[in-house]
């Protein structure tokens, strides 16, 4: 994004620059920020921050937590990369969550955080996230800011229209960034068939409302445009969801250049009520499809991965009422409803105005067709003045995303101009705007997606950070910035760096979640296969050339420490539980020579690591979190022989072999 954004926009800057007044260079730092800034982002130690926001790492793969306004970096959430701090990814118990029906996929590309909701405001139980690369869509529970749950979605390129939520979070839904032929009929098809054979697909997740599990409820087989991002409505917009799309042109090469001819792309409105009820009717058609579902249950502390076969599907030119598209000035990228649910903002990147569709006067066009031609067909395409609500005029260079506040205004980020804009939502007027540095991508105001804005903060997520920090060589952090929007005038309050890019962020108040927090598991509830409930019950178990070290540890010991008889061309798994029953007590484990990374494991929890032995001698393991004031002493010895030796299958704790 950063790079196709950047390459996209800049020379459409000398084109649009002339139509207005403004300079595009963002003046001095120093003359923005606020006299009492300092004060108002300062959170004494030992304070809790009012806010959380949940950054997306963009190409880590991760999701990053703040504090605001401090801006302190409180976690990163594994997600869709391995994470050896913790073990994510390399453990036994987690590996299966990067599973997918490639294999082992170790990385993404997320982009899109986004709060489940009630009643269309955040409440504070799941954050998804959009795998863009191998289309994926995750939950985190924000019980314990843990990775739960990672689905893979079928017949679609590019995950980047998603992760975004109904208004009570009936379904997650996603869509296509690159169409692709749809996998039933996978093809060895030339790529320049784009316009015969390729098809976009939009993948409804439905989310169980008590406990968050997802599954793929169906899809909507769309014509070949590359969707780029949605919302879905609110109030009397819910059934409705709406999704940009660029490349109408249907281009399948330099689509830099292709996919910019016309003069208006698309806002697709999808009626998704409607197509739940087709499906509940019967009237879906079930295609071979192949996807990972993975699912990290709580109890056992362990992710298992299962293969799915098919999906139920719908294509959107067989049902009249489904779909519409609604005509959007050159390239459209977000696309924002309004808390009441009435407007829908969209920002072509390439456009010198924002369009405001009206809800209202789409559901009348609709009633009276007032239709500007058919896609595919007979998808209607709506006259672009029948749901016209208005225009925000000179907005800026380059509009990418909009969001809201508690007192009636928008706003919008403005990539190529570096700034970002404020508006009033009933007359569209532009009431303030304030530089950011440089380049914003998303926003993300407290509930600024939802039905109820709490405002006050404003996150600024800048694609490019130049001069802001001390120099890091040719590799520069992404970075945002907070800025008050309490006034009328914006006020830049802080700027802070971030873990890899930041596309979106969604902020929340930290009492929704705080509440809720786990501090530790439950021994009694563990239900790994492998747990030690008690040092007494530890031991080593040979099968053939597999060995299993059911190990403990409490502070400050592992136990066994000294185990031998292991020998070349075993596997050994290395089961450790955390017998600790106390809030911010882990315990670490390493192993010299392991390919692998480490366990971080948390009190009650049990995690395995695999180690092959590749070397005859002792070696060492030890805790690697620092626990207690003993936590230097708490480590052990493997002895290795080598294969076919008959060393006995020992294991020890408190015999000191010297005196033996
Ligand atoms: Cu605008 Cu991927 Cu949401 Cu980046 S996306 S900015
Ligand atoms: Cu346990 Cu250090």
């Amino acid at each position: 994004m950063k790079v196709s954004h950047y390459k996209l926009l800049i020379p459409t800057l000398t084109v649009l620059a002339s139509m207005f007044a403004f300079s595009c260079k963002p003046g001095k730092a120093g003359s923005s920020v606020d006299a009492d800034a300092a004060q108002k982002v300062y959170v004494a130690p030992g304070k809790y921050d009012e806010v959380y926001a949940f950054l997306s790492g963009g190409f880590s793969g991760q999701i990053a937590a703040y504090g605001i306004p401090s801006g302190r970096l409180l976690k990163v959430i594994p997600v869709f990369s391995q994470n050896p701090e913790n073990g994510y990814g390399y453990s036994e118990e987690t590996k299966p969550m990067l599973n997918t029906s490639h294999g082992f996929v170790p990385w993404d590309d997320s982009h899109h955080p986004e709060l489940s909701k009630t009643n269309g405001e955040d409440d504070g139980r799941w954050l998804f996230i959009n795998g863009n690369n191998t289309p994926r869509i995750a939950r985190v529970d924000l019980a314990t800011f843990r990775t739960v749950e990672i689905l893979e979605l079928p017949n679609i390129g590019g995950n980047h229209a998603s992760p975004f939520c109904t208004e009570n979070t009936e379904y997650v839904v996603g869509n296509t960034r690159f169409s692709e032929p749809l996998d039933n009929s996978k093809g060895d098809v030339p790529i320049d068939s784009y316009k015969q054979n390729f098809k976009g697909a939009v993948s409804f997740v439905k989310v169980d409302k008590d406990n968050g599990a997802m599954n793929l409820a169906f899809q909507l087989i769309v014509p070949p445009f590359n969707y780029d991002l949605a919302h879905a409505g609110k109030g009397p917009s819910h059934d409705w969801i709406f999704f940009t799309c660029y490349n109408t042109e249907e281009a399948h090469t330099l689509l830099e250049v292709n996919a910019s001819q016309r003069d208006k792309d698309f806002v697709m409105a999808v009626n998704w009520k409607k197509a739940e009820e087709l499906i509940k009717e019967g009237k879906g058609t079930k295609i071979v499809a192949k996807y990972a579902h993975n699912v990290y249950n709580e109890n056992s502390h362990t992710a298992t991965s299962t293969i799915e076969t098919a999906t139920q599907t719908l294509d959107v030119t067989k049902f009249p009422g489904l779909v519409y598209y609604m005509p959007c000035p050159k390239s459209p990228h977000g696309v924002d409803v309004t808390p009441d649910g009435l407007s829908i903002v969209a920002s072509g990147k390439l456009a010198a105005v924002i369009p405001v569709f009206s809800f209202n006067k789409m559901l009348d066009a609709i009633d009276k067709k007032q239709f500007d031609g058919m896609v595919d067909g007979n998808l209607p395409v709506l006259k672009y003045e029948s749901v016209l609500r208005g225009e925000v005029k000179k907005p800026g260079l380059g509009p990418l995303h909009t969001e809201f506040d508690d007192k009636g205004y928008a706003y919008t980020t403005m990539f190529v101009s570096s700034e970002v804009v404020k508006w009033k939502i009933d007359n569209l007027e532009i009431i303030d705007r304030i530089p950011s540095y440089y380049s914003p991508g998303h926003l993300s105001i407290v509930g600024g997606d939802s039905k109820k804005p709490y405002g006050k903060y404003l996150l600024a997520l800048n694609k490019i950070t130049k001069d802001r920090y001390l120099p890091t060589g040719p590799e520069l952090a992404q970075a945002c910035q907070l800025i008050d929007i309490t006034g009328n005038k914006m006020k830049l309050l802080l700027d802070f760096p971030t873990i890899g890019e930041p596309h979106y962020a969604q902020m929340i108040l930290a009492d929704k979640i705080l509440k809720n927090q786990v501090k530790f598991y439950k021994l009694e509830d563990n239900k790994n296969a492998y747990v030690t409930k008690s040092e007494k019950d530890t031991k080593v178990v040979r099968n053939g050339n597999r060995v299993d070290v059911y190990m403990t540890a409490i502070r400050s010991h592992l136990a066994p420490d000294n185990i031998e008889g292991i020998k070349i061309g075993d596997e050994v798994y290395i089961h450790v539980t955390n017998l600790e029953q106390d809030w911010d007590v882990p315990h670490g484990f390493a192993i010299k020579g392991a390919n692998n990374a480490e366990l971080l494991i948390m009190p009650g929890e049990t995690c395995s690591l695999k180690w092959v032995p590749g070397q005859v001698g002792i070696v060492p393991f030890y805790c690697t979190d620092f626990c207690s004031a003993l936590h230097q002493e708490m480590q052990g010895y493997f002895r290795v022989s080598p294969a076919g030796s008959n060393t006995p299958l020992k294991f020890s704790i408190g015999v000191n072999p010297v005196t033996q």
